[in-house]
């Protein structure tokens, strides 16, 4: 059992890493994604610049921690600077975070932000109707918030 175990963990990350993305995506947990610095728009700029590439996509939804810390490292290893749009809002009902594909967010540890404030910490999102898009906020030190959609920020694209 424990073999057969192994071998299909084996199996998994073979598949995994058996991705090759197109130029100017990365592959992280066997999908690609392509951070754009250099890119600064509103959340629904950043949504379109995606839509718009020529490798269909959609604004990333790193939904794993694993996935989550990923991005963090590969943003740390480049330098990259600025915070990045993800594809999350809730847009469409207040406080409803879904992402781009329709399924929920989850909430809490470790993915979104906390943050200390006059009566003691609280956790993001925080913003009600003020703050309706999803950021990986670097002055956040990159866990999740949720900003104001019209503030200038990267997109991270994700390969359909
Ligand atoms: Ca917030």
């Amino acid at each position: 059992m424990l073999l057969l175990y192994a071998f299909m963990a084996a199996l998994l990350s073979s598949a995994a890493t058996a991705i090759t993305c197109p130029t100017s995506f990365v592959e992280i947990d066997g999908a690609c994604y392509s951070f754009r610095p250099e890119i600064q728009g509103t959340w629904s700029a950043a949504r379109d610049f995606c839509t718009n590439l020529t490798t269909p996509s959609t604004l990333a939804m790193p939904k794993s921690p694993d996935t989550h810390r990923r991005f963090v490292e590969y943003i740390a290893t480049y330098g990259l600077d600025g915070s990045f749009w993800l594809g999350g809002s809730d847009l469409e009902h207040e406080g409803d975070w879904h992402w781009v594909d329709k399924t929920r967010i989850d909430r809490g540890t470790p993915f979104w932000s906390i943050t200390s404030e006059l009566l003691g910490w609280s956790q993001e999102p925080g913003g009600g109707g003020e703050e309706n898009c999803l950021a990986l906020d670097e002055t956040r030190r990159y866990y999740l918030n949720d900003v104001n959609c019209d503030l200038a920020l990267h997109p991270v694209c994700q390969m359909k």
